[in-house]
């Protein structure tokens, strides 16, 4: 299990303020609480910057990796902006993200090529998004080969079958545990992720939902989340629910975790 912390994002108004102010100390807390919390990799984002952007993410990345030892997730989608991160960051990140969509798959490939980073890989083209599940495994056939072509071996590549908010449907929530299951079954070398606090989006006591939808997407083969990890209780829930998916030798991880204290009934 991966879990990339989302919190250093720019549409987030106080991550947008402290952007503006070039408020180091904070941005370099929210990296500090995010790893202490169980994250793996922290998700730097500054898509709101415009025209600095490129400017704004040397600066997340270089005082991030200042305080932190875990990979950066360099998030954005503009292909000079990755560049940047990827440019300044230290050993292996991430990139959110590609997608089968040609201008972003043209202008995202080479960086891929020159740094290879691990990939999430967005299932969606130029017909906008999936609308089923069949549209996914369509998109994800195209962006495997490609990835492979690349030099992307599976283990780095990062599935996203984008979740659509049940709100807008209520099928929207099956709909995306049936293409996570789906693509467990035909890629079973290759990660899923999924940005988990899109299912609530617009419904009230939303972390209720992101925390139920968790264990039912790890159960259908979800194997990274992109998450809030100060959500104490998701994190706890998401430790119990690696332990009994069996994904946890003699429930080591689940342990450690408890008696740290950073997970808690
Ligand atoms: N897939 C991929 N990337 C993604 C997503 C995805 N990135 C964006 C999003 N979905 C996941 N990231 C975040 C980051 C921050 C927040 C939610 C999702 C967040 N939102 C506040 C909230 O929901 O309350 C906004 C309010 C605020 O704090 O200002 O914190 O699916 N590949």
């Amino acid at each position: 299990m991966l879990v990339v912390g989302e919190l250093i994002n720019s549409s987030r108004k106080a991550v947008a303020e402290a952007i503006n102010n070039r408020d180091k100390e904070y941005i370099q807390e929210l990296a500090c609480k995010q790893v202490e919390a169980g994250a793996d990799i922290i998700d730097v984002n500054c898509g709101t910057s415009f025209a600095e952007e490129v400017q704004v993410m040397n600066w997340l990345v270089d005082i991030v990796q200042e305080v932190v030892d875990v990979p950066l997730c360099i998030d954005s989608p503009s292909a000079a902006a990755l560049a940047a991160g990827l440019e300044r960051h230290q050993g292996q990140a991430m990139i959110n993200s590609i997608s089968a969509e040609k201008e972003r798959w043209d202008a995202v490939i080479p960086l891929v090529r020159q740094f290879k980073p691990k990939v999430i890989a967005l299932c969606m083209d130029d017909g906008g998004m999936p609308a089923s599940v069949d549209d996914r495994l369509r998109v994800s056939d195209q962006l495997i080969n490609g990835l492979a072509a690349a030099g992307i071996p599976a283990v780095d590549i990062y599935l996203d079958p984008l979740i659509k908010p049940l709100g807008v449907n209520h099928e929207f929530g099956m709909e995306a545990l049936e293409s996570i299951a789906a693509l467990r079954q035909k890629y079973p070398e290759i990660h899923n992720i999924c940005g988990l606090s899109n299912i609530s989006f617009g419904l009230p006591e939303r972390r209720l939902l992101n925390r139920a939808f968790m264990v039912m997407c790890l159960l259908k083969g979800m194997d990274a989340f992109i998450l809030d990890p100060l959500d104490r209780p998701l994190m706890s829930l998401l430790k119990a629910s690696v332990a009994l998916a069996g994904q946890d030798e003699y429930c080591l991880q689940y342990i450690t975790a408890a008696r740290s204290g950073q997970i808690k009934a």
